[in-house]
């Protein structure tokens, strides 16, 4: 057998650049380089390997946890197609990462973490960083990845990799199985040499299959849709990965059965589309939630049916509601006792149109869908222009920014009030033009998020939406940024803290405790002093990006002009009217409730609250 002697860092990089994966007729490589920070945990190690092979780019971010954000985004918009590694010190380097690596797994996003460990040679210990334990020297701060990856190892010897290596890239390429993928690496390892394989190394193709479903289940499926008079599509992020919208306009339009959107899957057909809802759930349409009320059976397409997607199983309230889930996962279609089509979201939407040619829906429910749709149409619009004095409404700043941006402008946000009113009232044209993470909804995914989005399609212009209280926990990044020359366009909205968790708070006979950015006050010793004096625009030019202080909603307009023509990052800063906030339509999300208090406001809300419970379903 011939060999090579390299260190299994050297090994590693090597094995990565000659990993392909292919779908559909095409093919391409399926790391596009290395993100991270370099500490005595890694630099010795990965770090001399990646210096050996500038073929294979490395970028150094400003903290681990949003370079794996950024390989979210990159991965994301690239269909999970392609993605990057991340490397990390030991230690903090590495526990920063897990955040990340969450996030990943349950948006079911590839990455790839190498944590450096802690010396497998171990007469050093406790080496810097170390956390020990008295009950066993085979642990380290990295087991913590475990729950959080789809599939975690340690590399104690080099020639671990021989076997390790093919199980990453099978996890990484399945469309099942994908997100975290954790290798731990110990310091002195990552140096090591070893006599590999040649063979190890070279080229391999993946193949990102396509399923296709169980024959049985796939005429039960068939048959359940003929008998349904009032069916409804959820679609979820599955119906982007898989890039089946063109299969899914299709059945639509044949078949005349609407479509709800999760946040993962919006995008799933154009807002215009005759069949498409728009939001479904918590954070959904008028149009979507009426619907999904009534309808007999429920179509979930590559959906978790997570709480905002079901407003917390209440959504669907038809006594005799059925479900069939098409899902790569097992785990998803069979949920909510569904006729469980585990298979490829495209394949099986082709066959669902062969088999149901002469089904339609009524002309009764074609009609309620059309003016419903036109009913939402109307309030997007009143929300876009509502005009507020003396601050525009964030409503407001969502209508400009979707005035100015392109039909093919990736609009990029995470958490806070505005994943709730862009879920509602962005207007997509296009797949994979809305990417809201809102799996782990992690502040702090919104900045990363959007260069990795701008990483995998440079062409377009890319707006991350970001909120005051975001922007403070993690700007960090827009020096990396800077140092790429990505450029993206962030909306800085300052709504004087947390309006959504405040919003919240307020709903629930709480009012507002603990969510505003305001001084404390000397005499109340609360936080209800001024406002704090944070200025953003200020802090983002120091960090190197163009920054626009906007105060009106026609300055506004201007900046984001101006943010286009610029060709570095842009950060507008636009001061919002906390309280006027877009409602909810018919829909509804368990938050529960303190089931004593001496607040009276809290009691009367929890007693709402116990009255709304009683909505929700069980599916069995
Ligand atoms: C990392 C993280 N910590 C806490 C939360 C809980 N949380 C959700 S939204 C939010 C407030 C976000 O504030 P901001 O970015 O200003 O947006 P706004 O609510 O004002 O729209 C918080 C604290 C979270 N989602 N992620
Ligand atoms: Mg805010």
């Amino acid at each position: 057998m011939a060999t090579i002697r390299m260190t299994t860092a050297q090994a590693i990089i090597r094995f990565l650049k000659n990993q392909y994966i292919h779908r559909d007729g095409k093919e391409n490589p399926f790391f596009a380089g290395m993100l991270g920070i370099f500490g005595h945990g890694n630099v010795a190690g990965i770090g001399q390997a990646l210096q050996e092979n500038p073929d294979f780019p490395y970028i150094l971010v400003r903290n681990e946890q949003s370079g794996v954000h950024l390989a979210c985004g990159f991965a994301k918009m690239k269909n999970r197609m392609q993605t990057f590694a991340c490397t990390s010190s030991i230690g903090p380097g590495a526990t920063n990462m897990i955040t990340g690596a969450a996030l990943a797994t349950i948006n079911r996003l590839p990455v790839l973490l190498l944590p450096g460990d802690i010396f497998a040679r171990r007469n050093v210990a406790p080496v810097l960083q170390q956390l020990e334990s008295p009950s066993t020297q085979d642990i380290s701060v990295n087991d913590a990845f475990k729950p959080v990856s789809r599939y975690w190892d340690r590399i104690y010897r080099p020639e671990q990799l021989i076997t390790s290596l093919p199980e990453v890239m099978r996890v990484l390429t399945s469309p099942a199985d994908t997100g975290a993928v954790t290798l731990a690496l110990p310091q002195d390892v990552q140096a090591e040499a070893f006599d590999f394989p040649e063979e190890l190394f070279a080229r391999r193709i993946w193949h990102a299959s396509r399923r296709t479903p169980d024959l049985s289940l796939f005429s039960q499926a068939v048959s359940a849709i003929r008998a349904s008079r009032r069916p409804l599509i959820v679609a979820g992020g599955g119906v982007l990965y898989s890039e089946a919208t063109d299969a899914l306009d299709k059945f639509a339009r044949q078949t005349g059965i609407p479509i709800g959107e999760t946040q993962a899957g919006k995008g799933s057909l154009p807002y215009n589309h005759p069949q498409n809802l728009g939001a479904i759930g918590a954070t959904g349409t008028l149009a979507a939630n009426r619907i999904a009320r009534d309808a007999d059976l429920i179509i979930g397409i590559g959906t978790r049916y997570s709480d905002f997607t079901t407003a917390s199983k209440t959504a669907f309230q038809n006594p005799d509601v059925r479900f069939i889930n098409i899902n790569v996962a097992d785990f998803d279609s069979f949920k909510h006792s569904a006729i469980p089509l585990t298979a490829d979201a495209r394949v099986t939407l082709d066959e669902l149109s062969n088999a149901l040619h002469e089904y339609k829906v009524d002309s009764d429910y074609r009609s309620q869908i059309s003016s419903l749709k036109a009913e939402w149409e109307q309030e997007v619009d009143r929300l876009f222009h509502l005009n507020n004095q003396p601050l525009p409404a964030q409503s407001e700043v969502i209508g400009a920014i979707w005035e100015s941006a392109q039909p093919e402008d990736v609009l990029v946000s995470a958490a806070g009030s505005h994943p709730g009113d862009l879920h509602k009232l962005w207007r997509t044209h296009q797949p994979n033009t809305y990417h809201l993470e809102y799996g782990y909804s992690c502040m702090g995914y919104e900045i990363p998020g959007a260069m990795g989005v701008k990483m995998a399609d440079p062409a377009r212009e890319v707006y991350a939406f970001v909120g005051d209280g975001t922007y403070l926990m993690m700007p960090s990044e827009i020096v990396t940024a800077v140092q790429e020359g990505i450029k993206i366009i962030m909306v800085v909205v300052d709504n004087h803290g947390f309006a959504s968790i405040g919003g919240l708070s307020q709903s629930l006979g709480s009012g507002g405790f603990g969510t505003r950015f305001r001084m404390r006050d000397s005499k109340s010793k609360q936080l209800d002093g001024e406002y704090l004096p944070v200025d953003f625009a200020a802090n983002a030019s120091s960090l190197g990006a163009h920054a626009i202080r906007a105060r009106t909603i026609v300055e506004f307009k201007q900046a984001l002009q101006e943010a286009r023509a610029s060709k570095i990052t842009t950060v507008i800063v636009v001061e919002t009217e906390r309280e006027v906030r877009v409602p909810g339509y018919d829909s509804w999300w368990d938050v529960a409730v303190a089931e004593t208090s001496t607040m009276q406001d809290v009691k009367k809300t929890r007693a709402e609250y116990e009255k709304a419970r009683k909505n929700e379903r069980y599916f069995l």
